[in-house]
């Protein structure tokens, strides 16, 4: 069923294109987030042993619909449901303490026993409410012209690593260490962003309450050298899950227009620490669509009805804030420039059903930028960006629903030939097919 191209291009590696043979896969998204990432990486980790966020922080939300009950995961990897998936939080993720407590939370409502479960890298990055409050600020100062972040601290949480003045997961190892580290950071932080009334009592109380529970459930470990052991034992399979999206990374995203970590493939080197050479497969989830929060560019934004039908039907609406999504067609050129940077195994496309009755589906191939086209490259000014035209092709739409459907084959013609038609452009196989939001709402294509 896969294109002869793609079938050339990923021979090779046949075994680990679908995630579920691999020893190593990787789940990121290929626009600008809310893919549904959440939702492939759970039915994926059932058969893992370790599932780990390599990125951000409690900026992402990942939404899982499983048995009937929806869970939006903001710091924990997807991984949690599954009593046999350890879920890590590996050096690149960047942790509000009492945010990760609230998600906790939520498991002990739902009767889920994560103990022992949950392992936090040592060199993560903490997320300090002074930091949230910065992001707030800064937002505000830029008026018009504000990112329209998730306000949860997430940039400058990152900017205090790469200034080397942040906390880390580590440091709460050491509690009267800790005080003083986290004096000297408030008085640093305080003096950068003109804060002079910080409760820095208040969060110190709160972190250390919150660290009794962290320090009794062993959960700071080295997490380098964990996954090191893991990835040392053939049995042992990892699944790595992407925050945010490419369209997001701070290098190759839409600056300044994204958000502050690597989203991209090299994200998880680097966020994990582990050998490029791990990584055996790299699922890039594709919604059929494209949806983006908050501000910056969005080539293919339809401001039409179409763009507020999308929204409404596909529940467009942010998971950690409730913000709504603006709504457009599927670009083609930002997921072959996704392609370009993560070196993409293989493709899952979500919620196909959302586009069931729009009579004509736009699907966006390339862009003109003065006269020159732009195949799976996207330009890094942002005017140029702006001047570019978007090319679309025209496709026959379907009306049938299509949420109960578990076979490529029994999907109406068009909906197979919207597949084919986006894999031939792409040369990557689409090998899951998402109908639904629910688990079960998944199909494999054989
Ligand atoms: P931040 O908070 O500093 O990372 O924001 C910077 C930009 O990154 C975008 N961003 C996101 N885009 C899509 N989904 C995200 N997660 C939530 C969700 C978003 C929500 O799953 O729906 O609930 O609003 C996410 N997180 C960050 C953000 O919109 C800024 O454009
Ligand atoms: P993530 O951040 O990439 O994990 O995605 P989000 O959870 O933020 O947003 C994706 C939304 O789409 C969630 O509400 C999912 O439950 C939902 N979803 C995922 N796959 C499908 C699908 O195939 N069809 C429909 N209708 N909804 C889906
Ligand atoms: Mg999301």
């Amino acid at each position: 069923m896969l294109s002869k191209i793609s079938q050339r291009a990923f021979a090779s590696r046949q075994v680990c294109q679908t995630g579920l043979n691999s020893r190593f896969a990787v789940v990121l998204g290929t626009q600008w987030g809310d893919e549904g990432k959440g939702k492939l990486v759970d039915i994926l980790a059932k058969d893992y042993d370790i599932c780990a966020r390599f990125n951000g922080g409690a900026n992402a939300g990942h939404t899982v619909v499983a048995d009937g009950q929806k869970y939006a995961f903001h710091l924990l990897p997807c991984g949690i449901l599954y009593q046999k998936c350890i879920n890590v939080l590996g050096n690149g993720v960047v942790m509000h303490v009492p945010t990760l407590f609230e998600e906790l939370a939520q498991l002990d409502k739902n009767g889920i026993d994560y103990k022992g479960r949950l392992l936090i890298s040592d060199r993560a990055h903490l997320v300090s409410d002074i930091q949230i409050h910065a992001d707030g600020l800064l937002e505000q100062q830029k008026g018009k012209s504000a990112i329209g972040t998730t306000k949860r601290g997430i940039g400058p949480t990152y900017a205090s690593k790469a200034l080397r003045i942040g906390l880390r997961v580590g440091d709460l190892l050491d509690w009267q260490r800790f005080e003083e580290k986290y004096n000297t950071f408030v008085n640093e932080l305080s003096y950068l962003y003109r804060i002079d009334n910080f409760d820095k009592k208040k969060e110190l109380d709160e972190l250390r309450q919150l660290n009794e529970r962290i320090t009794k459930g062993n959960m700071i470990v080295d997490s380098i050298q964990y996954l090191s052991r893991a990835l040392n034992d053939s049995k042992k399979r990892i699944i790595a899950e992407g925050a945010n999206a490419t369209m997001l990374d701070i290098d190759f995203g839409t600056y300044p227009y994204i958000t502050s970590s690597s989203t991209t493939v090299g994200g998880v080197c680097t966020g994990l620490g582990v050998p490029p050479s791990a990584i055996e497969t790299t699922i890039g989830i594709m919604k059929a669509y494209t949806t983006r929060v908050g501000g910056g560019p969005f080539p293919s934004e339809c401001l039409d009805d179409i763009g507020a039908r999308l929204q409404k039907v596909g529940h467009e609406f942010g998971a950690t804030t409730g913000r709504p999504r603006r709504c457009g067609w599927l670009d083609l050129n930002v997921v072959k420039f996704s392609h370009k940077l993560n070196g993409l195994t293989s493709i899952n496309m979500t919620k196909l059903d959302v586009l069931t009755g729009i009579n004509k589906i736009k699907v966006a191939t390339h862009y003109e930028l003065n006269g020159r086209k732009l195949d799976g490259e996207m330009p890094a000014s942002l005017d140029d960006l702006g001047k570019c035209q978007v090319k679309y092709v025209e496709l026959d739409g379907w009306e049938e629903d299509i949420s109960n459907i578990t076979q490529f084959e029994k999907l109406p013609g068009a909906a197979q030939n919207y597949i084919k038609f986006i894999e031939k452009e792409l040369s990557i196989p689409i090998t899951w097919v998402g109908t639904g939001p629910a688990r079960e709402a998944m199909f494999l294509r054989q």
